[in-house]
């Protein structure tokens, strides 16, 4: 199992699609393990897109990151990572393929609506910065075993 974290950036708050792009992932089999609105600051933006500094688009996108709140989420699930990224489709809404949340809700290159850790590395660095411990939940899901065929003895 892995755990990613996932951002529904400001655009995703205030044009009311929360909830369309939560179905996604839950609808997908994604166990929601940690949830929060915040508004994050610029220490935090600039640690977290660090390795975009000097970028061209690098100063537009902590602007837009810390300009209205946004919703943390970590999501836990069997490749969830790369899960995740196929569900959230390419970069540019532009080019996003139809079916995946940023093709299917935006057409902006920068305002794409969601941000997902890319490497078990990044997840566990990104959690740590959205989340304080204790502030993702491991707990039994009812649904666990129509979610994974489980008669082997772990998820599949
Ligand atoms: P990703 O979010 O698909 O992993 P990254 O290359 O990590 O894409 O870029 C981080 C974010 O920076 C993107 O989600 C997008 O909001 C913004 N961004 C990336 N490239 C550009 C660009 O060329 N123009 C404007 N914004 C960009
Ligand atoms: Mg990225």
């Amino acid at each position: 199992m892995e755990t990613t974290l996932i951002i529904l950036k400001p655009d995703a708050v205030q044009r009311g699609l929360v909830g369309s792009v939560v179905s996604r992932f839950e609808q997908k089999g994604l166990q929601l393990v940690g949830m929060k609105l915040m508004k994050i600051s610029a220490e935090l933006a600039a640690e977290h897109y660090k390795d975009h500094a000097g970028k061209g688009f690098y100063a537009g996108l902590v602007r837009f990151m810390t300009s209205e709140p946004v919703v943390v989420m970590a999501l836990r699930g069997v490749g969830a990572i790369t899960v995740c990224r196929n569900l959230m489709g390419a970069t540019f809404g532009s080019k996003a393929a139809a079916g995946t949340i940023r093709g299917d809700f935006g057409i902006s290159n920068s305002f794409n609506l969601v941000h997902g850790s890319d490497s078990p590395e990044a997840a566990a660095r990104e959690l740590s910065l959205f989340f304080k411990s204790g502030e993702v939940l491991d707990y039994a899901r009812a649904s666990e075993a129509w979610v994974y065929d489980t008669s082997g003895g772990k998820a599949e």
